[in-house]
């Protein structure tokens, strides 16, 4: 049995969840909080970051990896574009969304959403606005030029759609939203990301672990 290591509310455990949900491949979950320090996950991943994952021996860490190995393992249904210049296209999304864009709605997550509940602190409003204002814009405009105006950015759904979304689904419990009269395009393939059944079965799951209404 494959064991995944992290909990709900992480972009990089959904993307594992969600790829294992949607292969039909069986798997328990290990809650692994992320910043924890354990010893034990550090003998996992010694970056202690989650996801990881186990299976009959293999240990493997990354979400990019791990969704890979879970490619190869269990081809169908394919989660990522055959077409070799789709593929690295898709490849540069799930690089860049759970780099760079990642970091900066984590930035606006932690400041409003974690910092609040979890520190009983008060947002830096000022990060947030540089983030949304400044640092956010130049990253949407790129993706919007990657979105087919509607539908699935390689036909089928792939995990570049989830990568491209994932960050913005945790920018959102924040109470930040894709400006759909400037980036059309991209804020519909946010909302048909999140109506994909495995998508929308995880983040029930998701919004009741985070103690959302
Ligand atoms: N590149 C990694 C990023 C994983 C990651 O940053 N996970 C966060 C939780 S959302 C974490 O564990 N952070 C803890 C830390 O940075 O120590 C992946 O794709 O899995």
């Amino acid at each position: 049995m494959i064991s995944v290591y992290g909990v709900h509310g992480s972009p990089f455990v959904r993307k594992v969840f969600i790829a294992l949900d949607i292969k039909g491949i069986p798997y328990e979950v290990v809650p692994q909080m992320p910043f924890s320090g354990d010893k034990d996950y550090l003998a996992i991943n010694p970056l202690g970051k989650i996801p990881a994952l186990i299976n009959d021996g293999l240990t493997l860490s990354d979400s990019k990896v791990i969704c890979r190995y879970l490619e190869s393992a269990y081809p169908e249904p394919a989660l990522y574009p055959g077409d070799p210049a789709a593929r690295a296209r898709a490849d540069w999304l799930e690089e860049l969304c759970g780099g760079a864009v990642a970091e900066m709605a984590a930035g606006i997550f932690f400041q409003r959403f974690m910092r609040p509940r979890a520190f009983k602190q008060e947002p830096d409003e000022e990060l947030i606005a540089k983030i949304i204002n400044d640092r956010l814009p130049p990253m949407l405009d790129h993706l919007e030029g990657h979105s087919s105006g509607g539908g699935w950015l390689f036909g089928d759904f792939t995990m570049a759609d989830l990568s491209v979304a994932s960050p913005f689904i945790n920018a959102s419990y924040a109470g930040y939203e894709v400006d759909s009269s400037r980036w059309p395009g991209l804020a519909a393939l946010i909302a048909e990301v999140r109506a994909h059944p495995a998508v929308a079965a995880v983040l029930v799951k998701e919004a009741k672990a985070l103690g959302m209404p």
